[in-house]
């Protein structure tokens, strides 16, 4: 597999933390030796001075019986009690915690003071619903400050929710909150999406009607619904219980109880290799002294100046720990943005930047190629200056998108953190530290203080540096998966078996160290390809495509092919101005020459299909497996996980 990825190594732009940037950095240098001095004890004393423990840990890990960690076991603590009271205890009630925007264009600021009185309310009533230590609740809202104050307030009481993306259908929330047996639902008659109200309930009551002869015991006691839409919706007298009915009259007086440092804190589903989703596990102070330490430490959060803005939505772990409880862990102050980045106009993200003066962004590199789609015109109408500080997460980031980031949003000076990590990993692994690592545009670079990854191969062996393999975790770390909702097995299978020898958690990306030690994503395995016995990655060719003047997005898969086992398939889309002044002949036909020259011959894509859309899930990433239905002449797959369920027809119709 030696040369195929020498276009993303060939890559030698450097950029050296700004010096005033690194002279007042959260995080630097004697991290990295602190760590490596003693990396369990590190973790130890990140816990103690980040974290409100009711009663201190004795022990750090307990790794006697791996895959299956303990960390900070004989500890308690309260989860929203160190997101919430302990600030307003130390006197910065009055700060605001959410500065919330509705697609709208309506408005809200919740301060620490009133964001702990809504949760205690809350905490109350859910008490009074029935709601214990160890009970899930699922939680299926829009981007609205309630959203917060129900994980929070879950995790209060010492019950785990289970957040379900607003955008999944009925029979996702049904087969999520089967899995975990939910005995609450907390829902919104509807939220605001791409300027219309788009209802929630309606599916709640369709993933709750119905059960009988479904042999599916039905654990759903009650419904608990904020009016945010104001969309009709049905009522169920029994089942159903209005926010606005019971919060506001709560009581205000809610103690924190503690908890033991793993008393489970959620439930978050992702896809796996098969169709059954995964109920990822997560515990309380590990995850919540990773989330702290990673979100202090990479986005370098200054509590009392910075506003803080991380785009993802709460159903995804980057929005579990990167909105609700890194931020609030912190003390910072946030953005919170209910609806999509181009209604009503294509400006809107950078409006809501230039009206908060947002410092750091947080977003993903499909977010910035679309935004790269329409030019920088629109975010040059903006006053940028504010920010600071820009983050990636989700997916590679190929150069291209990563210098029009730092020069078009980032003026030319502002850092950029790749941040590699997994619902799996609870919070960020690989990413340089802003103020500390010189980055390299396309690698998220190295692990954090405490944190060790390899790169191996297929027999677990160490590749070295300039050489590719799979990505592996070598310790256990705070904030790691403690399992899968009710399938210990399929946690070990999945996680651990693949290198059961050496005790390395399996990531399930392709990875590669280049002459400095540093890590390049290469993506999942499941996504490299092996063209006449070449292994050719899938991010490699898009990173090509993309750095093409054509180009404005490009989807790479391995499609089946008779002599060479594999062959490149590209999906492209075109730059407007470039569809109009050539032929789409012509087009591909100079990208695959191009292809060819920026990666060598065998990389040359076999077909490139001109198209107008990608299909991606609503996460942002791109469903290959569909796409290699396309190039393969088959019948179009399941597409009901994508964002769109339209696009696969649109692009079949083009293809053929
Ligand atoms: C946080 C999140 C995890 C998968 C992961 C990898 C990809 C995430 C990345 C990245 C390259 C980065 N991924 N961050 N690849 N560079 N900075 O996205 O979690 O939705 O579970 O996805 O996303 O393939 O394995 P999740």
């Amino acid at each position: 597999m030696s040369s195929q990825i020498d276009h993303l190594l060939n890559e030698d732009r450097r950029f050296a933390p700004d010096g005033a940037f690194a002279a007042d950095a959260v995080g630097t240098a004697e991290l990295y030796e602190k760590a490596s001095q003693d990396r369990v004890a590190f973790w130890g004393e990140q816990a103690r001075e980040l974290l409100h423990w009711h009663t201190p840990f004795t022990e750090v890990l307990d790794w006697t019986n791996p895959p299956f960690a303990t960390w900070f076991g004989d500890g308690e603590l309260n989860v929203a009690y160190n997101c919430l009271d302990r600030h307003v205890e130390a006197g910065n009630g009055d700060r605001v915690a959410l500065l919330w925007e509705g697609e709208q264009g309506d408005e809200r600021r919740v301060t620490y003071a009133e964001l702990t009185d809504e949760v205690k309310r809350l905490a109350n009533v859910l008490e009074g619903l029935g709601i214990g230590q160890g009970d899930r609740v699922a939680i299926y809202l829009p981007m609205i400050p309630e959203a917060i104050a129900a994980m929070l307030a879950v995790a209060r009481i010492g019950a785990i929710h289970s957040v379900v993306f607003g955008g999944f259908s009925a029979d996702g929330l049904r087969s999520r909150i089967d899995d975990a047996g939910a005995k609450l639902v907390i829902t919104a008659d509807g939220g605001y999406r791409k300027g219309k109200v788009s209802p929630l309930k309606p599916a709640v009551d369709m993933a709750l009607a119905d059960r009988n002869g479904s042999g599916v015991q039905e654990s759903v006691e009650h419904v608990l619904v904020v009016r945010r839409g104001g969309n009709e919706v049905e009522w169920n007298d029994e089942r159903d219980v209005w926010w606005h009915d019971v919060v506001p009259a709560a009581s205000a007086n809610h103690t924190a109880q503690p908890f033991p440092s793993e008393n489970p804190l959620f439930i978050l589903y992702t896809s796996g290799t098969t169709g059954k989703p995964k109920g990822i596990l997560h515990t309380s102070g590990g995850y919540l002294t990773q989330a702290t330490f990673t979100n202090r430490n990479v986005h370098d959060i200054h509590p009392e100046t910075d506003i803080f803005w991380c785009t993802a939505d709460i159903g995804w772990i980057t929005g579990h720990t990167y909105v609700t409880y890194g931020p609030l862990a912190n003390g910072a102050t946030q953005v919170l943005y209910e609806g999509t980045p181009d209604t009503p106009h294509p400006g809107r993200w950078w409006e809501i930047v230039e009206k908060y003066g947002v410092t750091i962004l947080y977003t993903a590199p499909t977010a910035i190629r679309s935004f790269m789609k329409i030019g920088r015109a629109i975010p040059a109408k903006f006053d940028l200056s504010s920010l600071r500080l820009l983050g990636s997460v989700g997916e590679p980031i190929n150069p291209e998108a990563w210098m029009w980031y730092r020069e078009i949003i980032g003026a030319t000076t502002t850092p950029i953190v790749d941040t590699w990590w997994q619902t799996e990993t609870g919070a960020i692994m690989i990413s340089a530290l802003p103020g500390v690592t010189e980055t390299k545009p396309g690698s998220a670079q190295v692990p954090l203080p405490g944190i060790s990854v390899d790169v191996v191969d297929e027999n677990g062996a160490p590749v070295g540096d300039g050489n590719g393999g799979l990505l592996v975790i070598t310790e256990p770390w705070p904030s790691m998966l403690r399992g899968i909702w009710g399938d210990p097995e399929r946690y070990k299978e999945t996680y651990w078996d693949k290198f059961a020898e050496q005790g390395y958690y399996f990531a399930g990306d392709g990875a590669r160290l280049d002459e400095d030690g540093d890590v390049w994503l290469l993506g999942r395995v499941d996504d490299v390809m092996n063209v006449s016995g070449h292994r050719l990655s899938t991010t490699e060719i898009e990173s090509a495509l993309v750095g093409n003047e054509a180009v404005a997005e490009a989807a790479v898969v391995g499609a089946s092919d008779e002599t060479t086992g594999q062959a490149v398939a590209a999906f492209v889309i075109i730059k407007q101005s470039y569809l109009a002044a050539h032929s789409p002949d012509g087009l591909a036909q100079s990208l695959r020459a191009w292809v060819g020259e920026q990666i060598g011959p065998i990389a040359r894509p076999r077909d490139v299909y001109i198209v107008e859309e990608l299909p991606k899930t609503r996460s942002g990433k791109i469903m290959r497996r569909l796409l290699r239905d396309v190039a393969e002449g088959r019948e179009v797959g399941d597409t009901t996980t994508l964002a769109d369920t339209a696009v696969m027809s649109v692009i079949s119709a083009q293809v053929r």
